[in-house]
Parts: C-alpha cells; structure tokens; sequence
C-alpha cells in the first residue's frame, strides 16, 4: 500500500490524468478505506495505465480529529504523510484540463461547492438510500448495507481476488465491523452480505484480529480525545449558532467537565479559540459515563461580554421544557460559568432551540431605542458560512451513516446536493452514546473514554 500510494503522489506531480476516487466529506473510516482499498484495486487491474488515486475528502489538518482512523493508519502500517487529503490536489484544476475521472465512494451526492466535478464523476458505489428515480449518466452501483467496504470487498474478492493482501483485508474488515456494530444482530446494522464478507476476509486471512478487539479498539480510538488539543476537543463535535452578527459555538465533550477545566492554558485556548472564529460565546457540553456507568453532563459557558453570558446563564437556568435542573459548579474565572445538569436526558440538540431563543432575545434586547447593535458586514458573513461549513463536516465525521431520518431525496440526474448540507439532519457521536445507552448502558460503559 506504501509503495503504491507512493506512486499516486508521484503521478501529481506529473501532471497527467488521473482517476480519483473520493470518500465522503466526513471522512468517516468507512470512506477512507473504502478510497484506499477500491483505488488500490482498481489500479492493479486496469489494463490501461490509468492511476486511480485515493483521495481523502477533508484537509490533512483535520485528520487527526478522526482517532479510528489515526488508530487504523498506525495498525496497518499506512503512513499518514502517504495519503493524499482533499487540500493537496486541485480536483477543479484538473477537470478543466481534462484530466480527471472520479469515482464517489460512501456518498452518492457531491455538496454544491463541487458541483463542476459533476461532469468527471465516471462511477459511484454507495450503500445508502437513493431516489428510485436517480439516473445520472455514470454508472451507479447502490446496494443498502451496513458498510461501503462490504461492497468494496465483494468487488475485490469477485473480480481478483489474488490482489488482496493482509493489510487491505484487516482494512476492510474494520471498516465494516465499525459500520454493522461489531455484527451485532440485535443492533442490526449488519447485513447478511456484510456478515458474509466478513466471514470470507477471515477465512483468507485466519490471523485477522478478533471480531471484539477491532470493534473495541476502534471505538475506543474513535472517541478518545486525549491526544487532542484544546481547539480540537472544541471542534470535534461542534454545532454553531448565530443571530445576525452575534455567534456561539456548541460544543460536546466526552469527558468530565473538572478535568476539562483543569487543562493547561485553558482559559487562554478558550479565548483564542473564540476569537479565532469569531465566536462571541461557547457552550460546552460535557458528557460521561461514571462509575456506576450512570451518564453524566455538564456544561460551560464561556462568554467574556457580561451581557450575553448573563442571557444565555439565565436562559438556562430558567428553562422550564426542558427543566435542566442545573447545580452550579465552581468557577475557574469571572468569564466561565459551569453547572451540573441534573437532568441528564437533555441531550446538546435539545439544549440548542434553548439557546437559539436566548440569543434571539439578547439580539432584541439589544435593538431597544439607544441600543442599536452593530451591523454584520459582508465580509463577517462569508467568514461565518465558511466555518459553519467546516464545523458541520467535522460535526457529521463521526457518524454520517447513521443519518436518522435518511437523506432528502436525491435530485434527479444530478448528483450535485441541491439542500444546504447544514440543513440536513446529522447524528452526532453524542447521539451513538445515546443510542447506545437505550441500548445497553452496561455495554455503553466499555466503549466511553475512561476518565483517569
Ligand atoms: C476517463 O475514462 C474514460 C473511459 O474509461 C477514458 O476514455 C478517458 O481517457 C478517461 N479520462 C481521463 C482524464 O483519465
Ligand atoms: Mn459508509
């Protein structure tokens, strides 16, 4: 795999065509193995000299908020500077010369900012709903199971088998033993063609890990947020929300709150982080399991103008649907205010029309006679729509496909996104938590990040 991604890289710098296949904008592991392990494939078995080049559909900097795929890649021996990551090759450029074929993995629907590579796309295998109706001019190959890789694994095994070796196999199966929940039945994510893939990887490559150590690693890497920095944990998991020219970023983060507070320079990267992307006000939503595997939440309010910390405490600690039942914590600065929330089945989605109706109030407070605010300018409000756009592609990496309800209906023959991707509905790893904790809080208690 070093080797060959070696030579994708190389092909770059030659300037010839090339054949890209490209995961979704989550980047989810799912996607990047499917990319990696289709583009080596195809490669292999083109009777051309076409170079099918697996790219990574968000910027390098942003991997390291992925921790399964960061924990896969040094399992499997890929090194990280071998791939190649959406920022590092100018796929509009190479369109206009002519020299691009793309096929979409793990996504069907390009967002509208890459609506001009509509024309190169060639091919798309996806395992998610699709318009019956859909009928683009490529070749689409849709089938509904739990994982993309399962699909990615059939080509292979079905067309030359003799290509695969340990490392693409390990890949593929953790990439469905992810997606189907460790095949868990009851779950019911898993298929009977993923299960049956699965089961022929293992059979090819008995030393494979075992089932429940992948899963576990995985997860476990997944939501373990130690070796990030401050300005990651924030972004990892954030939504934002505005009111003209005032905004606040609403973050989750999966660890206790009196450990969060106690990080180094703390309140100096809470400040940067705000100003750096112009937010006037962060909420944290703190969320773990203790040791009696009873979930815990917690929030912070950091806000340094009075005013608005103070309207958006108030609304909080009023709020009546939902009660928040919040206890004060104590406070590490005037501009952080912390609490318990003792009602812990209010979840971050439904803490945001809460504080959606509090910044709308502070907003008209602020439009009394003598107070008016000041106006947004056009250049904050491009600025503001680009990092909603980052925020929500880091938001949705964790659990694209868990989309619950499905995606809006496909656009017909199109497979530009037509809705505002910020619209969709999209689950956070909070929500798996919570799914998971219907599930089986017990089973929920193994895959939390530990609080040492
Ligand atoms: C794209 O694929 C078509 C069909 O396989 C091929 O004829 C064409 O040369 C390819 N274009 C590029 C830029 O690779
Ligand atoms: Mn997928």
């Amino acid at each position: 795999m070093e080797n060959y991604l070696q030579d994708c890289r190389a092909a770059l710098q030659e300037s010839r065509p090339v054949h890209v296949v490209l995961g979704n904008e989550a980047c989810d592991l799912d996607s990047m193995v499917s990319a990696l392990a289709l583009a080596f494939y195809l490669t292999k078995t083109s009777e051309t000299e076409e170079i099918f080049i697996p790219v990574l559909n968000i910027k390098r900097s942003e991997l390291p908020l992925r921790g399964d795929n960061v924990f896969f890649l040094q399992e499997l021996q890929i090194p990280e500077p071998a791939l190649i990551f959406r920022d590092e090759i100018d796929l509009c450029a190479l369109h206009e010369a002519g020299q691009l074929n793309l096929t979409l993995v793990d996504h069907h629907i390009l967002p509208r900012s890459d609506a001009a590579l509509e024309d190169a796309v060639t091919e798309v295998l996806d395992h998610r709903p699709i318009e019956q109706s859909y009928s683009p001019a490529c070749h689409v190959s849709v089938e509904l199971v739990g994982s993309c890789a399962t699909l990615v694994a059939e080509r292979i095994l079905q067309g030359a088998p003799e290509i695969l070796s340990r490392q693409i196999a390990a890949l593929l199966q953790g990439a469905i033993i992810l997606d189907c929940v460790n095949m868990d039945a009851k779950i019911g994510k898993a298929t009977p063609k993923d299960s049956k893939y699965v089961e022929k990887l293992e059979a090819l490559f008995p030393d494979l890990p075992k089932r429940q150590d992948i899963f576990d690693s995985l997860q476990k890497a997944k939501f373990d947020i130690s070796g990030l920095s401050t300005e990651q944990m924030l972004r990892k998991d954030q939504k934002t929300i505005y009111r003209q020219s005032t905004k606040v970023a609403v973050s989750a983060i999966y660890m206790d709150l009196e450990a969060f507070l106690q990080r180094s320079n703390l309140l100096t990267d809470l400040s940067t982080f705000c100003h750096d992307h112009s937010y006037d006000a962060l909420v944290a939503m703190t969320i773990f399991f203790n040791a009696h595997n009873e979930p815990v939440r917690q929030l912070a309010i950091f806000c340094p103008h009075v005013a608005l910390r103070m309207t958006i405490c108030g609304a909080l600690e009023q709020c009546t649907s939902p009660p928040l039942k919040l206890t004060p914590m104590p406070s590490i600065s005037p501009n952080l205010q912390s609490y318990l929330q003792g009602n812990t089945q209010v979840s971050r989605k439904k803490l945001l029309p809460v504080l959606q109706e509090a910044l709308s109030a502070y907003f008209d407070s602020m439009k009394m006679p003598g107070g008016q605010p000041e106006v947004a300018g056009m250049s904050r409000e491009q600025a503001d729509k680009e990092l909603d756009g980052a925020g929500n592609s880091v938001m949705s990496g964790l659990s694209q496909d868990e989309e619950d309800p499905p995606l809006p209906p496909t656009p017909m023959n199109s497979l530009v996104d037509e809705c505002p991707l910020n619209e969709l509905p999209k689950l956070s790893a909070e929500a798996i938590f919570e799914k998971c904790s219907q599930i089986s809080l017990s089973q929920c208690a193994r895959v939390s990040p530990s609080n040492k």
